[in-house]
């Protein structure tokens, strides 16, 4: 069955930007809620029980259909979020360095403009999603936002940088603001994760 993974730094870490009772709602709430419903959805099949989350998600089409809505949406969340955390932390350096900032210069022509291209996807998305930095099987860089819990692996896209666009990621601090937030999220990127992503 599926548990939910050590959030990789204390609630507080990442404040001011996001503050410590929304870590605390976001991970031992919400996402503990995505991986109990995952593990309802999988009780009568033991055989998807042992396979990766990366498997299932993956292979949607190849999971029985009664229960593949929830492994794409609680199974999505689960696997969301768990690469959400660890793309987030103390932050060393204000923009990515080395291999990575050269990545992103190459395809975006600077790290200013894929910022405000990321964050504009991130803003003018529709409802609940996440907003996303891909590598597609040619390995090239693209962003874009997929709705509700839906994830990248499906489409054979990499995750490199993701956010959460569920206002439940930042009602409490910044309500309906989502471009304050979205601002303030710059600033706990951890640049270090990212390019592990990248690899
Ligand atoms: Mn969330």
């Amino acid at each position: 069955m599926f548990e939910l993974p050590p959030l990789p730094y204390a609630y507080d870490t990442l404040e001011p930007y996001i503050d410590a009772r929304t870590m605390e709602i976001h991970y031992a709430k919400h996402h503990q809620g995505y991986i109990d419903k995952l593990n309802t959805a999988l009780k009568d099949y033991p055989g998807l029980q042992n396979k990766s989350i990366e498997e299932l998600l993956s292979n949607l089409n190849e999971i029985p259909e009664k229960i593949r809505d929830q492994v794409r949406n609680q199974g999505g969340g689960h696997h969301n979020h768990s690469l959400f955390w660890k793309i987030m932390g103390h932050r060393k350096t204000a923009t990515p360095t080395g291999s990575i900032l050269t990545t992103v210069e190459n395809s975006f022509g600077s790290f200013e403009e894929f910022k405000m291209k990321f964050t504009e996807v991130a803003i003018n998305h529709f409802g609940s999603g996440w907003a996303w930095l891909v590598a597609d099987s040619s390995n090239n860089l693209i962003i874009r936002s997929t709705s509700n819990q839906d994830s990248p692996i499906s489409e054979k896209q990499k995750p490199i940088l993701e956010l959460d666009l569920w206002e439940h990621a930042y009602y409490l601090k910044y309500q309906n603001k989502r471009a304050e937030y979205i601002d303030a999220w710059w600033n706990v990127v951890n640049w270090e994760a990212v390019e592990q992503n990248m690899a």
